[in-house]
């Protein structure tokens, strides 16, 4: 998979050269680009922001400026999906990370202040695949943070990543539900017992007891998520939970 950033901050998203992400990189599994969109200012201060027509605050990202660097960036043939990050944008979610996952190649484009001017949303929309993307109910000042949650979701699920494959299946929200807790050694560590289910060997019961916490774990933090699941995804015992 290649992944393109386009940002006035590039040291912002240096990170994604760090730890897992960057043995990806490392082992060519994944290659990555990173851009300082103020390279594609005509301007000698480098300009990329303007005031916003109809008034109010805050200053909006130039349209000529981002349809250069999106030319140059995103290839005609095969066309990348272009990501815009934006808190006015579709939540992101587990579901969303699978699908990006099955890309070839995504394209991140960072706004700063209040925005970018739509029409550069509108003008790519017409020759490539794009999504303006929400990580959440609050304000971030720009885009960058949300790149690099979202790149790290993605990049986990890419075969050969993390060491275990069978790990992602068991992720919060991959079966609807939030996974409950784990431990490891000791036995027992500030007066607290390990649940003595988990050292019993029995792998019904253990099967059952985390199902019965992710359950229980889910109806207390996200009841949303819990009235979302299809009845068919829940058994003769959840359902008596
Ligand atoms: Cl994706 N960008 C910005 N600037 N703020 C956000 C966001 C994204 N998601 C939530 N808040």
């Amino acid at each position: 998979m290649r992944l393109d950033v386009i940002t006035i901050f590039p040291e912002y998203v240096s990170p994604l050269r760090e730890a897992l992400l960057g043995k990806a990189l490392d082992r060519g599994l994944i290659q990555l680009g990173v851009h300082d969109l103020r390279d594609y200012a005509h301007d000698v201060h480098r300009s990329v922001d303007d005031s916003p027509y109809g008034g109010g605050p805050g200053m909006v990202m130039k349209p000529q400026v981002w349809g250069e660097a999106l030319d140059a960036i995103c290839p005609a043939e095969p066309t990348p999906r272009l990501i815009v990050p934006t808190p006015a944008g579709r939540p992101f979610t587990q579901a969303m990370a699978h699908a990006y996952a099955r890309e070839q190649h995504l394209v991140f484009a960072c706004g700063r202040y209040e925005g970018i001017d739509q029409r550069v949303v509108d003008a790519a929309a017409r020759r490539m695949p794009v999504d303006e993307v929400s990580i959440g109910d609050y304000v971030l000042i720009g885009g960058e943070a949300a790149v690099l949650v979202m790149v790290e979701a993605v990049v986990r699920l890419l075969p050969g990543v993390l060491g275990n494959q069978a790990s992602h299946e068991q992720d919060s929200f991959s079966d609807g539900l939030l996974e409950g807790p784990s431990y490891t050694r000791p036995e027992v560590w500030q007066d607290m017992p390990v649940p003595d289910v988990l050292r019993s060997g029995n792998h019904a019961a253990i099967n059952r007891w985390r199902r019965d916490r992710a359950l229980e774990r889910t109806y207390h933090r996200r009841p949303e998520l819990l009235a979302a699941l299809p009845a068919e995804s829940l058994d003769k015992h959840d359902r008596k939970l």
